[in-house]
């Protein structure tokens, strides 16, 4: 085993929301590191110094990276000390089956571990930090060197260390957070939790490789479920004419009870995905897990019967719908049940659709206009995203206006 000092040279594989920021963090520690994309475009715009997704800060850290000659990006891996794969593990297509729900694809991190195969030699570390079906590191990226010849376990090392960073905090959370390393054998754990602890202020905690990409799924699957739990609430509140808002408020005053918040159902690459990769493996012992995607899931339909009930009170009325993002402060569409309701009620015909969305300056399907103007036009109000600058609005201001707010803030 060569000493920690020696894991100097880095080749990250995959330049999206997880690879990136890390790539320019070690760089920018002393790390010499070589980002690997299959993009070209991305590829250049790296090696200019500049970014291709929008986060805090990462503009000045990739710049400085750059700049320090430690950070370059490539399309082809090359030899290195340690090998991080920080691919995106999304859903195959088609709808969920109906005994395993959705099925994890696994294509990118297969083709990554196969693109880093030939330039692996004795002594390096592979680290899968995609999140990942139980037993993927053993299963896919172990196995797959194992073929190729590596003597996987003896003098190369391979570990599983989930990212587990919240995008609009990432640059902060990579280093504070504390980490989970899983290693296919104690080895490949010792190896890994020295080299996290050359960047990560957090803990490094010790565990096997299914352990952590359990505790992974696991995190992601408790706030899903938890989220579920309120927006389950919210539809039953609605029902009772009984403001949820008040009955959460109410309710976490208890010493023991701490209750999310309910929306217009969960977006983003992360919270959505993952607790499937669970009930896929184990359907007959999930059935909780499952329920709450499905709950969650299902949010969305119902906001857009609200809003379908309000507009038959008018004859041609205007919808004004506040946030498109996935969540608040973000300008990040993916998987957002905000923007899938806009273009759901555009689709529909509904109304006549005005949309704010503060974080962007123009949207190739919407118009998109400033919040007072929008809230002056609009006959109903529907708030689908809690970014700070909605705080403004005030349900005195608002009296004249049929207001559907699916985030709580309007008071
Ligand atoms: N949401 C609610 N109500 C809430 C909290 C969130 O409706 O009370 C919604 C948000 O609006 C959004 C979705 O849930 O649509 C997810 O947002 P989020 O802020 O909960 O999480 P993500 O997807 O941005 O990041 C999560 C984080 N996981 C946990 O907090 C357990 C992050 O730490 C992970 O690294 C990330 O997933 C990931 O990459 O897996």
């Amino acid at each position: 085993m060569k000493s920690a000092s020696e894991y100097q040279k880095v080749c990250v594989i995959g330049l999206g929301y997880i690879g990136l920021p890390t790539a320019s963090l070690l760089a920018t520690k002393g790390f010499e590191v070589v980002g690997v994309d299959i993009s070209q475009k991305v590829v250049n715009t790296i090696n200019q110094g500049e970014i291709h997704i929008v986060e805090p800060d990462l503009d000045i850290l990739v710049k400085s990276a750059v700049h320090s000659g430690n950070l370059s990006a490539s399309l082809e891996p090359c030899e290195a000390d340690v090998f991080i794969i920080a691919v995106p593990t999304p859903f195959k297509d088609g709808g969920p089956d109906h005994i395993s729900g959705k099925k994890p694809d696994l294509s990118y991190i297969d083709s990554a571990t196969k693109k880093i195969s030939p330039y692996i030699k004795a002594g390096d570390l592979v680290i899968l930090e995609s999140t990942s079906p139980v037993g993927t590191t053993d299963e896919v990226v172990a196995k797959i060197l194992k073929q190729a010849g590596h003597a996987i376990g003896e003098n190369v090392f391979v570990s599983h260390c989930p990212e587990r960073v919240l995008p609009g905090r990432i640059l902060i959370e990579l280093v504070e957070n504390d980490r989970v390393v899983g290693g296919i054998n104690e080895e490949s754990t010792k190896v890994t939790v020295n080299f996290y602890e050359r960047f990560v202020r957090g803990a490094v905690l010790a565990t096997t490789a299914k352990t952590a990409e359990m505790v992974k799924l696991t995190e992601n699957s408790s706030r899903d479920v938890q989220i579920a739990f309120a927006n389950e609430l919210s539809m039953i509140c609605e029902t009772e004419n009984i403001d949820t808002w008040e009955v959460i408020e109410l309710a976490n005053r208890h010493p023991r009870v701490n209750i999310l918040n309910p929306g217009p159902g969960v977006g983003g690459h992360c919270i959505a995905v993952d607790p499937w990769f669970i009930v896929d493996r184990s359907p007959e012992v999930s059935k909780l897990i499952r329920t709450a995607r499905e709950v969650n899931d299902a949010k969305p339909e119902w906001v857009i019967n609200r809003v379908v009930h309000c507009a038959n009170k008018f004859k041609d009325p205007i919808i004004a719908c506040l946030g498109l993002a996935f969540k608040a402060d973000v300008d990040d569409l993916r998987e957002s049940p905000a923007y899938n309701i806009a273009k759901e009620i555009q689709r529909k015909e509904i109304g006549r659709l005005i949309v704010c969305e503060p974080n962007l300056d123009d949207h190739c399907e919407f118009d998109l206009y400033e919040l007072d103007d929008v809230i002056e036009q609009a006959d109903i109000i529907l708030l689908l995203v809690d970014h700070k600058i909605f705080n403004r609005c005030k349900a005195s201001d608002l009296r004249e206006k049929l207001v559907i707010d699916t985030r709580g803030i309007i008071r």
